[in-house]
């Protein structure tokens, strides 16, 4: 079949059986999806076999919780970034702290905090960390009471609620800038994350001849009054996957400079013997502009 044919064909689906004028855009996408799906179908061929295997495939991957995890797999949820790099400069948006990737494990719901949190519960194992910086509106001054969600993942690439041995809220928190514009907390380093074995996401990722790793990082979600919702990471400038991440969430200027700090009154401080790591980084927020596509997006989140 040609292409003139399959969309004379859609258009016959699209006008039989018709109730009402339903939701106009969601006619368009689908239309659009369809079309795009037969052509596929058409030009590679598509065995019945093969596409029934495909659709199990999301069936499945809908069931066990893994397409928000497929999606950063396949690269979709950075190139949705790209587009709104794009309409941003579209719309004389530029420089500011890079946004990346949200990812499938956020949890709303974690402790507010003013100023300073520590993150973790006290009870795993992990090297100590130390990171502080400011959150700045676009000029480069200090916004206080903003707003830094913060969560990561535990010494063994977990995160809790996802990972029911975790305490509630462990390596999540949300701080409030203090009177300078600054957040500071403390935690234990993350380990990078890796898609869970045997599932949806490692099963695809097999056949594309690709790993299911994640270089370790931050999340963060910043926000404050009248700025864009920044949605961003740091990465760890150590890890092996820093350029290699399975989910294309590490960009430039996300890279901080982790620094280890053995001055024994900053240790003792702390209540540690050994050296910690310290980054400082700071979150340059975007003023709202009505021409540019919103960033705080409804998007279906976990809360507890
Ligand atoms: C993660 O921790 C993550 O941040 C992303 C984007 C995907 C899977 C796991
Ligand atoms: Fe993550």
């Amino acid at each position: 079949m040609d292409k003139k044919s399959i969309e004379a064909l859609y258009d016959r689906f699209e006008t039989t059986g018709v109730t009402g004028p339903g939701n106009a855009r969601v006619k368009t996408i689908v239309r659009r999806l369809m079309i795009d799906l037969m052509w596929a179908i058409e030009e590679l061929d598509i065995q019945p076999e093969e596409f029934w295997t495909g659709l199990n495939y999301l069936s499945d991957a809908g069931r066990n919780g893994e397409l928000g995890l497929v999606v950063p797999g396949v690269g979709l949820e950075h190139f949705l970034d790209l587009r709104t790099d794009e309409a941003e400069a579209k719309a004389g948006l530029t420089g500011g702290t890079p946004r990346t990737i949200e990812g499938p494990l956020y949890v709303a719901g974690a402790p507010v905090c003013q100023g300073e949190a520590r993150l973790d519960d006290g009870t795993q194992p992990g090297e100590l960390v130390v990171m502080s910086g400011v959150v700045r509106d676009e000029k480069g001054n200090p916004i206080p009471g903003a707003t830094v969600e913060v969560w990561h993942a535990n010494h063994l690439g977990n995160y809790s609620y996802f990972d029911q041995s975790q305490s509630a809220f462990n390596l999540r928190r949300t701080i409030i800038t203090d009177a300078n514009g600054r957040y500071k907390f403390r935690s234990i380093m993350p380990v990078g994350y890796s898609v869970p074995p045997g599932g949806s996401t490692d099963i695809l990722l097999q056949q594309l001849g690709r790993h299911g790793h994640r270089p370790a990082h931050i999340h963060f979600f910043a926000h404050a009054e009248g700025k864009r919702k920044l949605t961003t990471q740091i990465n760890i400038e150590s890890d092996p996957h820093l350029w290699d991440d399975f989910a294309f969430g590490t960009r430039e200027g996300l890279v901080p400079p982790v620094k280890t700090n053995s001055d024994p009154a900053a240790m003792a401080a702390l209540g540690t013997d050994k050296p910690f790591y310290e980054i400082e980084f700071n979150f340059d927020m975007q003023p709202l502009k009505a021409e540019a596509p919103v960033t705080d997006f409804a998007r279906p989140r976990a809360a507890a």
